[in-house]
């Protein structure tokens, strides 16, 4: 891919309001932007989407940072490629590490479409010319949830994710579902609960939701797939499925009828893909999750999530769901509940240079 030179830059933006959930309240958003220029001034662009502590998944901005300095940089100045996809393979000998990994296999994808000068969506084998978009409530005030779901209702977004524990679950939900007899909602429990749970679990079958997302361990398919077995609602996994053979053990297991890709999450944009690819043959239905992030990460997704098999809304709102101002332009925009993909080659959006620098905090220059 004759690159010439890697920036990072690391970038710091306060969200317009707290995102709560049992295990951390984000108010303060820490990320890496990396840029990919190659000898011809072509640049892609990709996000490192760890959090500023290990709250989420074990990686931190700090650990993506020492990964990308130190490993995986080098060891694309040592081992040219030629097409995104060997990045993957050469990254597989390092160690999990996935969100370093995809922040820059997700830049090197941006490049090599704008080298095909077609559109990330297409190169990825895209169909949908638009995406149904959904948005997630996160805190722990009932009447604050009914309130941002009406504002976001009112701006067009399909389906609601509310966060969950076993301390904020059935009254809350049965508040909401009976404001909204009709809304398709999902609740997403980040781990909160363990098997002996089993009795709150089964009274939220009557609350129609789509589908639980991740009511046990982050790193457990096996009691998921006995929980799975007692509950009607369909269980959706999301930080136990970290590679394609989480992936498919998980669905041959029974632990989930639900996956929520994200590409960070999954080391990038090949394996999302692979995923993906398996349980559209499969029949499982997959959505494309969210990270609290840029408008860089952003974008990937609306990439990815033009592949046929994500037919469920999922995490992907508008920049404005977030930030006050995007660091890209346009910004991502929601219409009638919808996102365009967009026609233009790579990922199809600008960087908002004067943005990005008032919110930099570093950056890092290694040339090749
Ligand atoms: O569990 O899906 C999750 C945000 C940060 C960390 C984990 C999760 C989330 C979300 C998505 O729920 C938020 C978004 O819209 O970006
Ligand atoms: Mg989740």
């Amino acid at each position: 891919m004759n690159i010439a030179e890697i920036e990072l830059y690391v970038i710091q933006m306060p969200l317009k309001s707290p995102f709560v959930t049992h295990l951390e309240a984000v108010n303060d958003r820490k990320g890496i932007i990396v840029k990919v220029t190659c000898k011809d001034g072509v640049s892609g662009f990709g996000e490192g989407v760890a959090f500023s502590t290990p709250w989420y998944t074990e990686e931190t901005v700090t650990t993506s940072l020492h990964m990308l300095k130190d490993i995986l940089i080098p060891l694309l100045q040592k081992h040219p490629i030629k097409h995104p996809e060997e990045a993957s393979k050469l990254f597989s000998s390092i160690r999990r590490n996935n969100m370093a990994k995809a922040a820059l296999e997700t830049a090197l994808w941006d490049l090599y479409a704008k080298s095909q000068t077609k559109p990330l969506s297409k190169i990825l084998n895209g169909t949908r010319p638009a995406i149904a978009s959904g948005v997630v409530v996160a805190t722990d005030s009932t009447v604050k949830a009914i309130q941002q779901i009406e504002q976001y209702l009112e701006q067009g977004y399909q389906r609601i994710k509310v966060k969950i524990n076993p301390n904020q679950d059935y009254a809350f939900l049965a508040e909401i579902r009976r404001h909204y007899p009709d809304l398709p909602i999902m609740a997403d429990a980040n781990s909160s609960y363990s098997l002996q749970d089993i009795d709150r679990l089964k009274a939220l079958d009557d609350l129609n939701l789509m589908m639980i997302e991740q009511p046990l361990a982050h790193d457990d398919i096996i009691e998921h797939a006995q929980l799975q077995k007692e509950i009607r609602t369909p269980i959706c996994l999301d930080e136990s499925i970290v590679t394609f053979e989480d992936a498919r053990k998980a669905i041959e297991f029974g632990s989930c009828k639900v996956i929520n890709i994200k590409v960070g999450r999954v080391g990038g944009l090949y394996e999302a893909k692979r995923i993906h690819d398996y349980c559209f043959e499969k029949g499982i239905p997959v959505w494309c999750g969210g990270m609290i992030e840029f408008g860089i990460s952003r974008v990937h997704n609306i990439a990815l999530a033009s592949l046929p098999g994500f037919s469920i809304p999922g995490d992907i709102s508008a920049s404005s769901r977030f930030w006050e101002e995007d660091i890209i332009t346009p910004e991502v925009t929601v219409e009638n509940g919808f996102i365009t993909v967009p026609e233009s080659p790579g990922i199809g959006y600008e960087i908002n240079e004067n943005r990005l620098q008032e919110v930099l905090l570093a950056k890092k220059t290694f040339t090749f």
